[in-house]
Order: structure tokens, then C-alpha cells, then sequence
């Protein structure tokens, strides 16, 4: 059953969006008691461990938790909200979409580590089989984000530009060798690596952006947008709470090898109807 799209961006938002390939919003964007559950839930997401956990190079840190939409009803909330369920279904102009990825980054005081320059989308085509860059993502800022706690840094414009890499560094970082093949496509060192000339050019010519505000804004960027963030030098947590959409005509292709569920799930209809018709 697919729903009308009901307007929730504004004329504005959506221009900003394929323009610069991100958009934020205010905290007002989200219920406050729907954010306040988020954030309830961190301390035991964090905790979590498992195979849905992933620690920085230092082995004890956690760097992220992977499938949170499965595991945590105050995320399952948010990701079906039906403000974030309608924005998503804006910018894809498609109503049938269901969440390919959640996660937390946690990017931990004094020790979250940088993501460096890469794009999204080469993760879902390269492994997931996801045939278009028909995905957007949802970044929910559980904490103020600063210029100071490693903000997601954005070269604006850079999503027009297709997809940039495909070499595969060839090499995991060390501290990930005896983890699964899966580790090297989440952890500091970019599997996908970005030739810095193409940065550089693409830098010289837009600029580069990294978008700050306080907790509860959400951020929403394209899977091609060329982004990075930096370590998290100061005493401040710089959590971010993120959703992966994908449209359900975009979805992997059946015989596709998997990754594990909480990096690629498949979607169920059950999903598509209560995502943008349940109150939550
Ligand atoms: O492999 C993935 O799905 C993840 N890896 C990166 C570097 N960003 C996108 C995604 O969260
Ligand atoms: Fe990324």
C-alpha cells in the first residue's frame, strides 16, 4: 500500500538538498519525546556489544553499533517517525522506502576516531548490490555538534560527480585483521579510497562545509555526497544516531551475496505499511 507523499520539506529544504546534497533541520523537526527515547537508549545501544558492535583501532572504545531499527524500540520510533519517514519519501519521490542501515557513531570523547574522505554509495553498490544511489541518509545529532568534537565535514555539490572511487585499499587496517571481511568497510581507513586529487579539485572548486547545531537537529545527505569527519580531540561526545533509506524498487538484487543483516536488511512489507501510516 504506498501513501501520498505529503509535503514536510519545504521548497527550500528540498533546493538546498539536490543543490549542496544535505539539508538540516532544526530540533523542531523531531517530537522531543521521540528524541528523548533516542537518547535514553544510548547507554545500553553503547553497551550492546556483539557482533552489531564495532571498537576503534585502541580494541575498547566503541566506534559504532550497527542494526539499532531492530534492536531498540526508541530507534525503531524514530526511524519510522512519520516527519522523517515523509522527508525521506520527498527527496527519494518515491513512498515505498525502508531503512537499509541504522547505526550510532558514537565518536567518543578524546578517542572517536576519523572517518576519512569517501563517499556512501560505492559501500551499497560494491557490496550490497544496490543498483541506484536511490538512498538517503537520516543523521539525528544526539549530541551538540561543534567545530571542535569531529562534525561530519561535507564538500558541498560533490554528489553530482558520480561515484568517485572502487579501488579497494587491499590492505585492512591491522588492528582488524582477524575480524570479518565485513570490519573494513566501517572502520577508520576507508576501504573505498578517494584519489586525493579528486578531493582536492572537487575542495578548490565548492568548498567544504561541515555543519554544526545543537542535539536533535537532523542532517539528511546524499549517498554520493563526499564527506569525512575528523577524530574527536575535545572532552564532548559527538553520538550520532543514522538511518540508511533505500526504495524498495532499489532493493538488493535477490542472488546478491549478503552482508550481515544489521549492515544490508532486506525490507518486509510489514515495514513499508507501518512505516509512514503508524502513529508513533
Ligand atoms: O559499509 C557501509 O555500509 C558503511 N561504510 C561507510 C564508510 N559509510 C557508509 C556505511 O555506513
Ligand atoms: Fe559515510
Amino acid at each position: 500500500m504506498s501513501t501520498a507523499l505529503s509535503p514536510n520539506l519545504t521548497a527550500d529544504h528540498l533546493r538546498l538538498y539536490r543543490q549542496c546534497g544535505y539539508v538540516l533541520l532544526p530540533p523542531e523537526f523531531l517530537a522531543e519525546d521521540a528524541f528523548a527515547g533516542a537518547l535514553a537508549a544510548l547507554p545500553r545501544i553503547r553497551q550492546q556489544g556483539g557482533e552489531t558492535s564495532v571498537l576503534e583501532s585502541d580494541k575498547r572504545t566503541v566506534r559504532s553499533t550497527y542494526g539499532i531499527h531492530r534492536t531498540s524500540l526508541a530507534m525503531a520510533r524514530i526511524a519510522r517517525y512519520p516527519a522523517v519517514v515523509d522527508a525521506v519519501q520527498q527527496i527519494l519521490e518515491d513512498s515505498r522506502v525502508y531503512v537499509h542501515q541504522s547505526k550510532v557513531n558514537f565518536k567518543a570523547p578524546f578517542s572517536g576516531e576519523q572517518w576519512g574522505w569517501h563517499q556512501d554509495y560505492i559501500y551499497w553498490l560494491a557490496e550490497d548490490n544496490l543498483p541506484r544511489p536511490e538512498l538517503v541518509n537520516v543523521a539525528v545529532f544526539a549530541d551538540d555538534v561543534t567545530p571542535h568534537n569531529g562534525p561530519l565535514t561535507f564538500i558541498p555539490g560533490s554528489h553530482r560527480h558520480g561515484v568517485l572511487s572502487g579501488q579497494w585499499r587491499g590492505a585492512v587496517a591491522d588492528a582488524y585483521v582477524d575480524e570479518p571481511d565485513w570490519v573494513s568497510t566501517l572502520t577508520s581507513q576507508e576501504k573505498f579510497e578517494i584519489p586525493p586529487e579528486a578531493i582536492t579539485s572537487l575542495a578548490e572548486r565548492y568548498g567544504m562545509d561541515a555543519p554544526t547545531g545543537p542535539a536533535g537537529s537532523v542532517l539528511l545527505f546524499h549517498p554520493n555526497l563526499l564527506h569525512a569527519s575528523p577524530p574527536n580531540m575535545s572532552p564532548f561526545g559527538r553520538a550520532m544516531i543514522m538511518f540508511v533509506f533505500n526504495t524498495v524498487a532499489n532493493r538488493q538484487p535477490q542472488q546478491a551475496s549478503q552482508r550481515p543483516w544489521f549492515l544490508a536488511d532486506a525490507y518486509s512489507e510489514a515495514d513499508i505499511t507501518t512505516a509512514s501510516t503508524q502513529a508513533v
